[in-house]
């Protein structure tokens, strides 16, 4: 039986020490215990089996912020370990599922990818941001997009304009602007009690964003990135903020999503991350169709007739030629 006062929620890790948030919301420093490392089991003490065991000393990375854990206090020294992670309800990683060896999980439990742009200053490119889009649609999570900085476009009718391909393909999009204080209120609405992925090219004002939501997060406005710190500690994952307010929920800032060349997918699979493109993909002639030169193809059809968008067509047969290893996928 696991008792829950002592469950904990990974924050962050440098190495071999992981702030752990406990129920109360206290945070304590917590090893990782060499048991859970090596246990390659995959059962529970009650014999029942975990759905993501950790396996091997190799394995240990793979505890991630968003990690739940069961804490255990040394009765002599007082330190504290993690001695279990429990099973993931989900997770994002720079691989899609499945995709074996090499896989680097960035986050675990997450609820949602939120992916930030500006609508001017930083330009926005649209194609990057469909390669966000994919990496959340290939963990299976659902995605949304915030268009901040709207005033230096006119306001959100005026930004909304160059958008809507998204909007079409379902994502849903927040227009906001810290500056005129716009759209915030519906973007906290949606973040509180999530645990959320905020990602996005910097300089587009993702903290800036969450310290005029979230009152007391203080987070550093104008960094270059909050990865620059590679060379001292090996940060393992970024940071899981956790949000204030009664409705509680995190926000993590996550290094890794940020390079975001460095993912991989079968190409095979990429289509299914379009979720625009779905509803063709089983009419072409091939149960293969690459969706480029062949005959058939329900997709080609679909962007010719005006039901699929060209641009988000063309970023499609851009990344399958990238993925095909016309350019090395990392
Ligand atoms: N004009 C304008 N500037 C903004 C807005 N939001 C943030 N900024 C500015 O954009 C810059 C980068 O913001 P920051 O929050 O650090 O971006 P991050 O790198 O995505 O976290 C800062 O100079 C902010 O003041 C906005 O809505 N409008
Ligand atoms: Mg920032
Ligand atoms: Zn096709």
């Amino acid at each position: 039986m696991t008792d829950p006062r002592n469950e904990g929620l990974v924050l962050s890790g440098t190495g071999g020490i992981w702030r752990v948030e406990r129920e109360d919301r206290s945070v304590v420093e917590a090893s990782l215990r060499g048991r859970v490392k090596k246990s390659n089991s995959g059962k529970r003490a009650d014999g029942s089996l975990r759905r993501d065991t950790i396996s091997a000393a190799s394995d240990t990375l793979k505890l991630t912020i968003g990690d739940r854990v069961l804490l255990e206090q040394d009765e002599a020294t007082g330190a504290v370990a993690i001695g279990e992670i429990l099973p993931r309800r989900s997770r994002l990683a720079r691989r899609a599922p499945g995709g074996g060896q090499g896989e680097r999980i960035v986050a675990a439990n997450v609820d949602q990818v939120v992916v930030v742009f500006a609508a001017a200053n930083p330009e926005p490119h649209p194609r990057m941001l469909d390669r966000f889009l994919v990496i959340a649609e290939a963990n299976e999570l659902a995605a949304r997009i915030v268009i901040n900085k709207v005033e230096l476009v006119g306001g959100a009718d005026a930004a909304r304009e160059r958008w809507r391909d998204y909007e079409r393909a379902g994502y849903t999009i927040h227009y906001t602007s810290v500056k005129a204080r716009e759209g915030l209120e519906a973007l906290h609405d949606s973040l509180a009690g999530q645990v959320s992925v905020l990602t996005g090219p910097s300089g587009v004002g993702k903290s800036s964003l969450l310290n005029a939501m979230f009152e007391g997060l203080n987070l550093r406005i104008g960094e270059i990135s909050e990865s620059v710190n590679k060379g001292r500690h090996t940060t393992v994952g970024g940071f899981l903020h956790p949000l204030t307010g009664p409705e509680g929920g995190y926000v993590a800032d996550t290094p890794g999503l940020r390079e975001v060349g460095m993912w991989a997918l079968a190409p095979e699979e990429l289509d299914q991350c379009f979720p625009e493109l779905r509803p063709f993909l089983t009419g072409c002639r091939f149960a293969d169709c690459r969706h480029s030169v062949e005959p058939d193809c329900q997709v080609r059809m679909a962007v010719e007739r005006g039901d699929v968008s060209r641009a988000r067509y063309e970023s499609f047969i851009k990344l399958r030629d990238e993925l095909e290893g016309n350019k090395p996928a990392y």
